[in-house]
């Protein structure tokens, strides 16, 4: 960031913390995610959401700037039983579970996931050990798959269960995103990467591309979408597995 853009996020923090306590759905919000963030991370995303409009999209790129080679981090071929047998049966038994706070939980195979509205789109992956990689994506839009399901209102976030173990975690990977990242036009559970079946390192078959966010972000091997009042209770209660080891919650711009 440069320096006249922190001065002037810092100038606006305190405007910004004024004006969020003047209104009563803001103080409610405060009061739910301050338990989760620390007051400064809390205040850093709300100026940022007060700054940036909420809608804002993140650079798309023409077909030529894809990438070769599109590096696989993390998990890149899961060595769980269960997403084994998946693999091994074509993902033909896999399905996309919804629930949580959810008017009509349900789950999807892959066929009916493809039968849903798509959004396909060439963006650039960061990841924070300091690499990027620019790829094609055309999955369902995580909104379509949400009003399909309609919210209950006490839903705040939306939780990517996965079907992998990354390292020596007693959990299986996971992450979270509020409902802004959620209901964004860019936010897609994406089942193709450059035109075909997402392969395997890459988090077959359906993975989260939430564009405004850092990779870890980015769930793969997706099996479950939740939508709960807080994450606290789940694995190690920061909302995801490297937010569970100290990384930020919010990786967003
Ligand atoms: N389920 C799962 N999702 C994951 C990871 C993982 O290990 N398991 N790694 C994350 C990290 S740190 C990055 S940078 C991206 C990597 O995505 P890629 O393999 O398509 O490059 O996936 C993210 N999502
Ligand atoms: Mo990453």
């Amino acid at each position: 960031m440069s320096n006249s853009r922190r001065n002037f996020l810092s100038k606006s923090l305190s405007a910004a913390a004024a004006l969020l306590v003047a209104g009563c759905d803001a103080l409610s919000q405060k009061e739910s995610v301050l338990g989760v963030l620390g007051l400064g991370e809390w205040l850093n995303l709300k100026t940022q959401r007060l700054l940036i409009p909420r809608n804002k999209l993140a650079r798309e790129y023409p077909e030529s700037a894809i990438s070769p080679y599109f590096k696989p981090n993390g998990s890149t071929d899961p060595s769980d039983a269960n997403y084994r047998a998946l693999v091994k049966g074509g993902f033909r038994r896999w399905r996309l579970t919804i629930d949580g706070l959810v008017e009509r939980p349900g789950a999807l195979s892959l066929a009916e996931l493809r039968a849903m509205p798509s959004r396909t789109q060439i963006t650039r992956h960061d990841c924070v050990e300091g690499w990027s990689c620019i790829g094609k994506w055309k999955g369902v839009p995580l909104r379509a798959l949400l009003e399909r399901a309609g919210l209950r209102p006490q839903a705040r976030y939306i939780v990517l269960h996965c079907l992998d173990t990354l390292g020596s975690s007693e959990h299986k990977y996971y992450e979270s995103i509020d409902l802004v990242d959620a209901f964004h036009p860019q936010t897609i559970l994406a089942y193709d990467m450059n035109d075909r079946p997402v392969p395997v390192a890459h988090g077959a078959p359906l993975r989260l591309r939430v564009e405004r966010q850092l990779g870890y972000k980015m769930a793969k091997y997706v099996t479950r979408v939740e939508a709960v009042e807080s994450y606290a209770h789940i694995a190690g209660g920061k909302g995801g597995h490297w937010e569970d080891r100290g990384y930020d919650w919010y990786a967003g711009t």
